[in-house]
Formats: C-alpha cells, sequence, structure tokens
C-alpha cells in the first residue's frame, strides 16, 4: 500500500461533509488502492457533533482510511494535507445581505489561508463554503501556497445545467457536454448554454426554443439552490458533496479529450476578466494539479451581457474585502 493521501475537510460536522466524508473513505476520489487520511476542521461549539461522525467512519471500517485527525485549530488540521476542502462558513442570518455574508466570512479564510502554509508542498485547496469564489480569493491572498493551485466549486451547477438540458431534450446526461458556468456561485451566474453540446450538436440546435434557454433555463439554474432549500427546508446537502467529489476527481485526472469541466480558478485575464479574481471557467486539467483554462469559446451579445453583469458582481465582491487582501 502507499502513503496515505492526507485530506482536510472544514466544516466536518456540517450536512455536506455528512454526504462526503464516507465516500472520500471508502476510495470514491483518490481510487480504491489509495489510503486516505482525514483531517477534519470544525469549530468548538460543534467538535461533539463531530466526534459523533468519527464514530460513524469507524463504524464503517473503510480499509482505505488509514486515520483520523479533528481539531478546531487549522493549523493542525491542514498539517502535511495534499486537499483542503474548504466546506465550512458561517450560513447567511436572517435578515443578512450577501455583502454581510462576505464580511462575516472573510476572517474565516484569512486565518484558514494563513494556516494553509503548514500544508505539503504538492497542497490543492477547493472551496465550497459561501461565498466561495470570495473566499477562495481571500484563502489565496493569505497563503504562501502557489495561487494555482487554489479552486471555487461550480460543479454543482455545471452538473444542474447537464441534467436539465438532457431533461428538455430527451438526451441521456452523458449525451450533454462542454458545460461552462461563467462567473460566480451566485444567482448572476452564466450556466452557457450557446457552448454547450448535446449529443456532438450545438445545444441551442437541439433545443430550438431560444426564449426557453435565455430565460426559464438560465433563471431555473441560477435558483435552483433556493428551489431546493424551499422544497426540502435545509440547503442542497447531497448533491453538493457529489459535486465537490467530482470537481476534485476531475482535477485529479487528465480532461477527456473535446471536453472541460467547469471551476473557479485563479484568473490570468482570460477573456478580459480582471487579473487575479477567482473566476468560474471552462477548465481543462492534466491530472497533476495543472488547471488550463480554454480560450477562444464564442459569446453572443446576449452572453456577454450576462458574462459582463457576474464579472461586475466579482469585482463588487473583491471590494467589500479589500483589507482583508
Ligand atoms: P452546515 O451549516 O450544515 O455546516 C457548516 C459547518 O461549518 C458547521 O458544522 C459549522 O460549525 C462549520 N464551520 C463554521 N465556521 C467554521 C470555521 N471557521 N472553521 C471550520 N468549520 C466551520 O452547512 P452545509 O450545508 O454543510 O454547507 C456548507 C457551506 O457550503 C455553506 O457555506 C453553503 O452555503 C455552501 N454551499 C456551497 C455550494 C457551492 O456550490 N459552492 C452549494 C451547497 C452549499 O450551499
Amino acid at each position: 500500500m502507499t502513503n496515505p493521501i492526507r485530506v482536510a475537510v472544514s466544516g466536518a460536522a456540517g450536512q455536506i461533509a455528512y454526504s462526503m466524508l464516507f465516500r472520500i473513505a471508502s476510495g470514491d476520489v483518490f481510487g480504491k488502492d489509495r489510503p486516505v487520511q482525514l483531517q477534519l476542521l470544525e469549530i468548538p461549539p460543534a467538535m461533539g457533533a463531530l466526534e459523533g461522525v468519527v464514530m460513524e467512519l469507524n463504524d464503517c471500517a473503510f480499509p482505505l482510511l488509514s486515520d483520523i485527525i479533528i481539531s478546531d485549530n487549522p493549523e493542525v488540521a491542514f498539517d502535511g494535507i495534499s486537499w483542503a476542502w474548504l466546506v465550512g462558513s458561517r450560513p447567511r442570518g436572517p435578515g443578512m445581505e450577501r455583502s454581510d455574508l462576505i464580511q462575516a466570512n472573510g476572517p474565516i479564510f484569512v486565518g484558514q489561508g494563513q494556516a494553509l502554509n503548514k500544508a505539503a508542498n504538492d497542497v490543492q485547496v477547493m472551496v465550497v463554503g459561501n461565498p466561495c469564489n470570495t473566499n477562495c480569493l481571500i484563502a489565496m491572498n493569505n497563503s504562501d501556497v502557489p495561487k494555482e493551485r487554489f479552486s471555487a466549486m461550480m460543479r454543482l451547477d455545471q452538473n444542474r445545467s447537464q441534467s436539465l438540458l438532457a431533461e428538455k431534450s430527451g438526451s441521456a446526461v452523458s449525451d450533454v457536454t462542454n458545460m461552462v458556468i461563467w462567473g460566480n456561485h451566485s444567482n448572476n451566474q452564466y450556466p452557457d448554454f450557446e457552448n454547450a453540446l448535446i449529443g456532438g450538436k450545438p445545444a441551442p440546435e437541439v433545443i430550438p426554443d431560444q426564449n426557453w434557454l435565455q430565460n426559464e433555463f438560465i433563471s431555473s439554474i441560477q435558483n435552483r439552490g433556493a428551489a431546493i432549500i424551499k422544497a426540502r427546508g435545509a440547503s442542497s446537502a447531497a448533491s453538493a458533496a457529489n459535486a465537490a467529489l467530482e470537481h476534485v476527481v476531475s482535477m485529479e485526472s487528465v480532461t477527456p479529450a473535446n471536453d472541460w469541466h467547469s471551476a473557479a480558478i485563479h484568473s490570468d485575464g482570460q477573456y478580459g476578466v480582471d487579473p487575479g479574481l477567482i473566476f468560474g471557467y471552462p477548465v481543462r486539467s492534466d491530472g497533476k494539479g495543472g488547471n488550463t483554462v480554454v480560450e477562444g469559446l464564442e459569446m453572443s451579445d446576449f452572453a456577454k451581457k450576462m458574462f459582463d453583469k457576474v464579472h461586475d458582481e466579482l469585482r463588487q465582491e473583491r471590494d467589500v474585502v479589500k483589507d482583508l487582501l
């Protein structure tokens, strides 16, 4: 057996983590022959609940789970890790605006960014906790870890889009490829149906109803999280955990030819985005920690308007936290 891969998960007593940890431990992400050591981070009031999760992990007797460390100190939880899955963050309280949430969560990601300096040289970081793009921006700017190793999760939005396009066109989900979610994981995100393919053909050829694509499709994806809260009485958890697993699997694999996956990564100015923003792009991964933005995709005037709106939103979020960068 090879050395275990050390994976930190923050917010480990939360509902997303509860759908995530058991799958990491069973080998769904790093392979059925790679042992895993989980390093779980929580805040002091949640340590008791986290102990319960650890009991359950132990009770699964996963052959690949070599050890579990729990801590409320990010420096302990991030020691020697090769992956940080930053899921924990403060939820939005009653009457809180998005900018209040950004300000409340900012300091968490300053401390966690600094603590990432304890990680292994090859560490990669995925931020799920919202507002995930800007939290990732803060962590990246407070860490010595190279900026290319940071990403924020757009995969749930990608999966939702693929599923809805498949349903509308009567196709299999696996026939829907080349789906990019531009910009921010927020209700201004732009799920790009123009560059998506269904069975290898442009989605607008297979679904000629432009009105549905421009209105119902986009708004359903942008507001899917709220629809789930309304129906379930709680926010997306299993689908978010599944998306996080797929985000990491995609980054740990070579992206299949002619496709990409959606992830928010550090912008070097591609598509005119302000350099330094954590922006949702079409990404190809080399499976060794290298991620490249797919360039040259075309956009209609409609698409450019959507793109500019979400770009502006991310600029505004960056301005709210400028003192933390
Ligand atoms: P929960 O409230 O169930 O769990 C969050 C956990 O984080 C709690 O146990 C809490 O104690 C812990 N926590 C808070 N501050 C912490 C800190 N400083 N260090 C370590 N742990 C801390 O939320 P859950 O449903 O699991 O969602 C977690 C985050 O994912 C939320 O911010 C949520 O908004 C975000 N989401 C992001 C998605 C995305 O696509 N990027 C989709 C799903 C989800 O909404």
